[in-house]
């Protein structure tokens, strides 16, 4: 077993949970960034989303992982450093390095240093031979992955219709840093696609209620973590399909008028008024192939389930 930790990067000061939620609700509407879902209960809870009979994103994007790892594989070629760009459980990239002619090494990068950790010893011990080196970095912001000895070609991995949860713009933008610090390699990258609304609507509304106590638990983290008095019972999750802008759009609406403390600052809250917490916009495999041109890539291949739910692109640098 190879599992170098060969460098952990601490995630930039100045982005901290406080200073973001104050900055959000300086704005109208409020918002909190989405990002922040994902503490430990969040990301808990994302994992049941995962589950759910109406999400079929995961296991969508899973089936064609496993079917088309051997074409993917044949794309990004032998001897390749895999970068994958939020890697979570390091699960879904398996299929690829069963398939990958001798891989030179796997780079996860993730935010979430102690359960990267976790997660490269139990991929490692499976991997004999392959050097594991996780960072702990937030990918969005601008960052160097260092290079390798002998500096093997890289492929991206960015999965999970992560892309989505960018403004259209900001996902030009980071594909755009993604590519150069993939340094001449390709990127493969999930992207969830336009279809019928009720199905979208379903999915993000799903009737276990998983997915609003995944959007209500930032009022409970800002209570843990930043002292805050919020009555998540006071908030509604309200998910609409926006289907002229394409995207889920993720609300926390104040059900009633109430004034919330949050450190030493008092918020003032309407009846009806929302906390904007996400977007999750969707794309058809051309407009998605438009913007990765944008950001400099040339799209090449893309594989998508017969019900054309989601797709994933390989897009060479
Ligand atoms: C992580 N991301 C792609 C999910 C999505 O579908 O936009 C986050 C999510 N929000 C609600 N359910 C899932």
């Amino acid at each position: 077993m190879d599992a170098r930790l060969a460098r952990i990067a601490p995630a930039p000061a100045g982005n901290s949970f406080a200073e973001a939620l104050l900055m959000g609700f300086a704005r109208t509407p409020k918002e909190i960034a989405c990002k922040y879902f994902y503490d430990e209960t969040g990301s808990r809870l994302f994992d049941r989303i995962c589950d759910l009979p109406e999400y079929y994103q995961t296991r969508t994007e899973r089936a064609l992982l496993q079917r088309y790892a051997p074409e993917i594989a044949a794309l990004m070629g032998p001897d390749v450093e895999i970068v994958e760009f939020g890697a979570g459980s390091l699960r879904k990239v398996r299929p690829l390095l069963d398939r990958l002619k001798n891989p030179r090494a796997y780079t996860p990068v993730d935010i979430s240093g102690d359960h990267l950790a976790d997660m490269v010893r139990t991929l490692a011990a499976d991997y004999a031979g392959l050097v594991v080196r996780p960072l702990v970095a937030d990918f969005t912001l601008p960052m160097t992955i260092p290079t390798l000895l002998g500096r093997p070609r890289r492929a991206g991995f960015f999965t999970g219709s992560t892309i989505g949860n960018f403004k259209p713009d900001a996902a030009v933008a980071l594909l755009r840093r993604m590519r150069s610090m993939l340094d001449g390699g390709g990127l493969l990258v999930g992207v969830d696609l336009v279809k019928d609304p009720g199905r979208l609507h379903a999915a993000y509304n799903d009737t276990a209620g998983i997915t609003a106590a995944f959007n209500k638990n930032l009022l409970v983290r800002a209570n843990r973590e930043l002292g805050a008095d919020f009555d998540p019972d006071a908030f509604a999750h309200y998910a609409p399909y926006n289907a002229s802008a394409r995207r889920i759009e993720m609300y926390l609406v104040s059900l009633r008028r109430q004034s919330v403390t949050v450190g030493d600052q008092r918020f003032e809250f309407a009846q009806g008024e929302p906390v904007h917490t996400e977007d999750s916009y969707k794309y058809t495999t051309e407009s998605f192939r438009e913007m990765a041109a944008r950001a400099g890539f040339s799209p090449r291949a893309v594989w998508t389930d017969p019900e054309r739910l989601l797709s994933i692109h390989w897009l060479e640098s």
